[in-house]
């Protein structure tokens, strides 16, 4: 065979390949079908458009061109081919399956927030109606504004490494939310009042009423003749609003080295026989004002610091604090 003959026998191949490819497509009854032929005609590996292609190697270099033009023209026809066939079995699933797509959906099972969540979500509204609005501060802290600043001596037991995760370069994940104390006093001139919600971490042993991560609501009001009864409203008011008018609550005469007179608050636990501790609080310490640059002649203060997931527990009944980090969704659902 002569290369002449050669080239116009595989411009022949090339016209069959294009009458029995669009046959091929446009006869698929099918979705299948119409799949099989494409894996035929079109299939990278095994294809004959593939093999036709890899042919033009084999083309006298005179008659290349015509081949590679008429190739593509195949092809395209081919491809065109192909799309009308999808077109016309791309129809809804629900044809294809049997399923009517066409009637209502089912519903999908919507989740909801964490009891600790909307507590949080709760207290933020509580709080924000005595007129606080919401601070942040960092989860992972530098000593400074955790001890520091919160005039808490470099011999005082709190900073025991047993007691705190400390992380390399003067940071630590903080214990206490009363950081953002200082972080919002050393931003902004009084009158202050905001809360801060967020995680802390201490490695305490766990058992019904404490964990390794928990998390506080610390409050902090500062302006001229704030008062220790101001405190004490604030907080009866608030643990009636939130946990209910018969709640009862009490102080306790106590000591932080941020506050002076400091107190710790308990709530009395739901069955009544005894009392949880709810948070500490105290009038802002002089020291603390001074090194934040505010006047202590002209300014006084409270804070108070609160375990979010006491009060959850308190509100809805719960026992156990595990229950909270279980994730397990019988207990989830309940709220
Ligand atoms: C403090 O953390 C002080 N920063 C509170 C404070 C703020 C005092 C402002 C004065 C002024 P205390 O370590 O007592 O205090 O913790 C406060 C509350 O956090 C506790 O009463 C308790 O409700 C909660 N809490 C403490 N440790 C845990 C724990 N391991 N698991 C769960 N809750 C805890």
């Amino acid at each position: 065979m002569g290369p002449l003959e050669s080239a116009s026998d595989s411009m022949a191949e090339l016209d069959a390949l294009e009458a029995e490819g669009v046959k091929a497509f446009h006869s698929a009854a099918n979705a299948d079908e119409l799949e099989t032929a494409r894996i035929a005609f079109l299939g990278q590996k095994q294809g004959r458009v593939k093999s036709a292609q890899e042919r033009i190697k084999t083309i006298p270099s005179d008659a290349k061109k015509a081949y590679g033009q008429r190739f593509n023209a195949v092809r395209g026809a081919l491809e065109n081919a192909w799309e009308d066939g999808k077109k016309r079995f791309d129809k809804p699933a629900a044809i294809i399956q049997g399923l009517d797509v066409t009637l209502p959906g089912r519903a999908p099972r919507l989740g909801h927030l964490h009891p600790l969540t909307q507590t949080a979500t709760e207290l933020i509204d509580l709080f924000g109606r005595f007129g606080f609005s919401v601070a942040r501060g960092p989860e992972v802290e530098d000593v400074f504004h955790n001890f520091d600043a919160l005039n808490i001596p470099d011999s005082h037991p709190a900073r025991d490494p047993l007691d705190n995760f400390y992380l390399p370069g003067g940071f630590m994940l903080r214990s206490q939310t009363s950081t953002v104390q200082i972080r919002v006093m050393e931003k902004q001139p009084p009158p202050v009042r905001v809360i801060a919600i967020g995680r802390v971490y201490r490695p305490d042993t766990v058992d019904a009423t404490h964990s390794f991560m928990f998390h506080q609501i610390e409050g902090l009001m500062v302006d001229r003749k704030v008062t220790m009864a101001d405190l004490k409203t604030v907080l009866r008011l608030f643990a009636q609003s939130y946990l209910g008018e018969d709640v009862k609550i009490r102080f306790r005469p106590s000591f932080f080295p941020f506050t002076e007179p400091s107190v710790e608050v308990d709530m009395q636990w739901h069955g009544g026989d005894r009392w949880v501790e709810m948070g500490g609080a105290g009038m802002v310490d002089p020291n603390v004002f001074r090194a934040v640059g505010y006047d202590p002649d002209k300014y006084s203060g409270f804070a108070f610091g609160l375990g979010i997931e006491r009060l959850c527990m308190r509100r809805h009944g719960i026992d156990d604090i595990r229950l909270l980090y279980k994730n397990d969704t019988r207990f989830l659902e309940q709220f």
